[in-house]
Formats: structure tokens, C-alpha cells, sequence
């Protein structure tokens, strides 16, 4: 069955200029990109998307790391991949949390690093399962910015793309 899966590049990976780079090894799995946006990440998304990490030791460092407090690129960019075994395709790409434990060829082993802070830069997120894929894909994109209809929608809520412009 086709699933869709939440990938960010972590501000490290647009500070090391490493968007091409995983583009390229994600276009390995032949999933499909369903969307895609460039995220300023703000306190309150970067809280949601790591809330099962709060009583960690590393979340105050985690959440300045995501908002790109760490590098001056303080973006992220968010994508959702889609297709067969997409969640477990991705993630065996990605490789392990630890990027001194992952894999050397995976994206994680060739691009993290663990810094004298005990931060774990490790380039990407990509979602573990599929509750997490929806409850993340929910976060970070409104349904009219994924072009295929993945999860239903309240009736009438779809927005057409420019009431907000001014004229
Ligand atoms: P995942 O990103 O592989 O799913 P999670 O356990 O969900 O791993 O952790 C989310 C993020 O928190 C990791 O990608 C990493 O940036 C950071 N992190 C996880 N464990 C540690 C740790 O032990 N020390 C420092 N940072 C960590
Ligand atoms: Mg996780």
C-alpha cells in the first residue's frame, strides 16, 4: 500500500549546502515528492514536532537545533514522500539516530556529526511510522499543499491559493 512520509533537511544540511546531495540519494527509493515548502520553524511547530522528546535531556538543545539556532540558516526544508513502503524506505536511507552508529553510506553516516555540545546534527528527519508520518505531515503542511488527498478534511475548509494577497 502507498504511505506518505514527512522528510525535513535540518538546518545543518542547508548550512553544508547538502539539499542536492539528499535529493539525489532520496530519489534512490523512486518514491514521489507530494510536496514540498521552505519552513521558518517557530518555537510552538518545533515543540509539537518533537512533544514525545519534552522530558528529554537534550530537548531545549534540540529545539534550537531544528529552529536552526545553531547555524545562520534558520530554515528547514519540509517535503512529504509518497509510495510503496515509503516510512521504512526513507528511514533505511536516512540511517541511525546517532550518526557516529549509522551506517557509513547511509545519509546520516556520511553527513551528521555529534558536536562538543552532544548535539546530533544528523541532516534529515524522516518519520518512524505511520502515526507519526500523519500527526507530522499534519504539522508542517495544509492539505491544498500535498497534491495527492491523503488524510480527509473538514467540509469546505480548502482555500484557494490567493485570497491572502493583497491586490
Ligand atoms: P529519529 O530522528 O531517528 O527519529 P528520535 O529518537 O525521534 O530519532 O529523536 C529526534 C531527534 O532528536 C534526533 O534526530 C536527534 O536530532 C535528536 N536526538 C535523539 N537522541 C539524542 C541524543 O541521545 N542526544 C542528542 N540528540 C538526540
Ligand atoms: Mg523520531
Amino acid at each position: 500500500m502507498k504511505e506518505a512520509t514527512l522528510v525535513l533537511i535540518k538546518p545543518d544540511g542547508l548550512k553544508k549546502s547538502l539539499t542536492g546531495n539528499i535529493l539525489t540519494r532520496l530519489s534512490e527509493t523512486k518514491l514521489d515528492i507530494i510536496a514540498a515548502r521552505i519552513v521558518h520553524v517557530s518555537a510552538e511547530l518545533a515543540k509539537k514536532h518533537y512533544e514525545a522528546l519534552t522530558d528529554k535531556p537534550f530537548f531545549e538543545d534540540l529545539i534550537q537545533y531544528i529552529r536552526g539556532e545553531f547555524h545562520e540558516k534558520r530554515k528547514v526544508m519540509a517535503m512529504v514522500y509518497y509510495g510503496e513502503g515509503a516510512i521504512n524506505k526513507v528511514r533505511a536511507l536516512a540511517g541511525s539516530t546517532n550518526p557516529e552508529e549509522a551506517d557509513a553510506v547511509s545519509i546520516r553516516g556520511q553527513y551528521g556529526r555529534i558536536t562538543t555540545k552532544g548535539v546530533y546534527e544528523n541532516v534529515i528527519h524522516a518519520s518512524a511510522h505511520k502515526k507519526d508520518a500523519e500527526r507530522e505531515i499534519k504539522l508542517w503542511f495544509q492539505p491544498e499543499e500535498i497534491i495527492v488527498d491523503l488524510y480527509s478534511t473538514k467540509a469546505g475548509e480548502k482555500r484557494t491559493c490567493n485570497e491572502v494577497w493583497a491586490l
